[in-house]
């Protein structure tokens, strides 16, 4: 039992730890009024991180391309919501481009492009602060390399005791 206790302890800290929640424009959300080119400055996007779209009825969330990112070009989304609590996980490494399709929303500043980095620790943005840290980065990137196999593993265990 102590075991299990153990793997459950791990399994409910260790995501915490490293997915981030990112609130899209923080407590506006997602609107014409934000900018958000400024919301995600000083902000890194890891691979596994959400982003967290909350919006009126009056917006939607498309991801697109570039290209349409640019031109505000709208028809062609690779993914679309309008749920007004979109949550989108950050699958790859790279910039993923969202605008609000919703006729001039994109163009008066309905339009997000976020850069995501992999979890390998070879991030120019390396996440900050104390140097004679407890928590050495070194380790911290062995673990977050492992840990999609490791849950799946802690999971597949701890169902197993429990069954
Ligand atoms: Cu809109």
């Amino acid at each position: 039992m102590a075991v299990a206790a153990a793997l459950l302890l791990l399994l409910l800290v260790a995501p915490a730890a490293y997915a981030v929640q990112h609130i899209v424009g923080d407590r506006s959300g997602w609107t014409e009024t934000v900018d958000y080119s400024d919301w995600v400055r000083g902000k890194t996007f890891t691979v596994g991180d959400t982003l967290v779209f909350n919006y009126g009825s009056s917006h939607r969330v498309d991801e697109v391309t570039r290209s349409d990112y640019t031109n505000c070009e709208t028809g062609n989304a690779i993914d679309s919501h309008s749920d007004g609590n979109t949550i989108v996980t950050l699958s790859k490494a790279g910039t993923m481009y969202f605008i609000c399709p919703v006729l001039g929303h994109c163009s008066s500043g309905m339009k997000l492009a976020v850069d995501v980095v992999a979890t390998s620790g070879t991030s120019p943005a390396t996440p900050s602060t104390r140097s004679g840290s407890s928590t050495p980065s070194g380790a911290t990137t062995v673990v977050n390399n492992g840990s999609i196999l490791g849950f799946s593993l802690v999971l597949g265990v701890v169902l197993a005791i429990m069954s």
